[in-house]
């Protein structure tokens, strides 16, 4: 019944003490928070962003009561993948967290047996992954990037800025030089059959030489891929998802025609698809959202695998609000994270964020990784509340 990606340890998993974590209670959150801007992609448009967000409450023997906060990236629309906050509370609440309290846990893999049953539903398994490791943290009093098994000399991470299909060149031309004026050290353009060649010409033709790459959200198909060759003329970084999420076998075929690399995001569900895709040639590069994958275990696995082989990886987005930026900035201290990911400031999609202080970016086109316990941050849970429009929580029965 075990499935080889859960519940394992990989060979980068940090050496920490057993802590034996004792669920008191579990809290759930929908939240609906309006975006900054509406963020277009080649499958839509959304204005505000829901998910759920998963908070863990513990009792550590010797630390006393600790919580933890995570985050299910999944969207309203199944536009992006087939989990939708919907189906996210569902398995959550049906199947995953009732079981929950009263359950001692000492790492995240017993945490994981207790739902590596349940098939699929990657994203809704990996909010309460992430709630559980910032409990783990707190309770022995570490920064989450160390229970993530980060570099400790990755104290700032490179970061991108991911721009989405705007109404206009010119609007797109003013927000690229915004971005780079604030220092992101790469952008990302959203492309659709129709609106690829034209905006990266431009950007090139203003902006010249940055580091630029592209973004199809799957919605080429081999047929387009005269248009796709015309992009190797203007040294793109990499070309994000041009085809459908299941074809391996395409995307292989048309990395072979391509002289920039295929990076694959909503292709990579797991470690053994990442491999099947490496070993097909699908892909040069791999997108890492650990929502996506099923949890921070799965991510570390898959950043394990592309380490062995040399493939560069980055840590991907979802417009997550503070609490699901602080963990992926967390998994962007493991040493495989050498690109930019699109990890940017909480300025670039909420007015308010859930956290105290909100995610900021240097200069120098870097995020600081927190040095405290935990997240990192403060999480403001009279925001969380006024964001909520649906809550469920289980709690020890004493
Ligand atoms: O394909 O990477 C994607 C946002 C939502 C869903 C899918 C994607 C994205 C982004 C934005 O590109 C990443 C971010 O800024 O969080
Ligand atoms: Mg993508």
């Amino acid at each position: 019944m075990s499935h080889p990606s859960q519940g394992r340890a990989t060979h980068s998993a940090p050496d920490l003490p057993p802590t034996p974590l004792t669920v008191t209670a579990i809290e759930l959150f929908w939240v609906r928070m309006p975006l900054v801007a509406p963020f277009e992609t080649s499958y839509g448009r959304v204005h505000d962003r829901e998910c759920l967000l998963v908070r863990l409450e513990g009792r550590h023997p010797d630390r006393g009561p600790v919580e933890g906060w995570g985050e299910v990236v999944a969207d309203a629309d199944p536009g992006y993948s087939y989990e939708t906050t919907g189906t996210a509370w569902h398995v959550l609440t049906e199947f995953i967290l009732p079981r929950l309290p009263g359950a001692t846990l000492p790492d995240e893999h017993t945490l994981r047996a207790t739902y590596e049953w349940v098939r699929g539903h990657p994203m809704a398994k990996a909010g309460v992954e992430m709630a559980y490791l910032d409990a783990r943290a707190r309770a022995l009093d570490m920064p989450l990037w160390r229970v993530y098994g980060g570099d400790p000399a990755r104290d700032r991470i490179p970061v991108g800025v991911s721009i989405g299909i705007q109404d206009s060149l010119d609007d797109l031309l003013s927000l690229v030089e915004r971005w780079l004026q604030r220092g992101y050290r790469r952008i990302k353009i959203k492309i659709k059959p129709g609106h690829d060649e034209e905006p990266v010409r431009a950007i090139r033709d203003r902006f010249g030489d940055i580091p630029l790459m592209v973004d199809a959200n799957a919605a080429y198909t081999l047929a387009d891929a005269p248009r796709l060759e015309a992009l190797d003329a203007y040294d793109l970084m990499m070309i994000e998802q041009p085809l459908h999420e299941d074809d391996l076998l395409d995307h292989a075929e048309l990395q072979r025609r391509l002289r920039t690399p295929i990076c694959l995001d909503e292709s990579i569900k797991h470690v053994h698809g990442a491999r099947e895709a490496l070993t097909l040639g699908s892909c040069r590069i791999i997108n890492i959202k650990q929502g996506r994958v099923g949890g921070p275990s799965d991510a570390r696995a898959i950043h394990d695998l592309c380490r062995s082989r040399g493939v560069p990886v980055w840590c991907g987005g979802m417009l997550e609000t503070g609490i699901g930026r602080s963990h992926n900035i967390a998994l962007t201290t493991l040493p495989g994270f050498t690109l930019p990911g699109d990890t940017s400031g909480s300025d670039r999609y909420y007015h308010e964020d859930l956290i105290d202080p909100p995610v900021t970016v240097n200069p120098d086109g870097t995020i600081t990784v927190p040095r405290e316990p935990g997240l990192g941050y403060r999480v403001v849970r009279e925001r969380v509340e006024r964001y909520t429009v649906k809550y469920k929580a289980w709690r020890q029965a004493s």
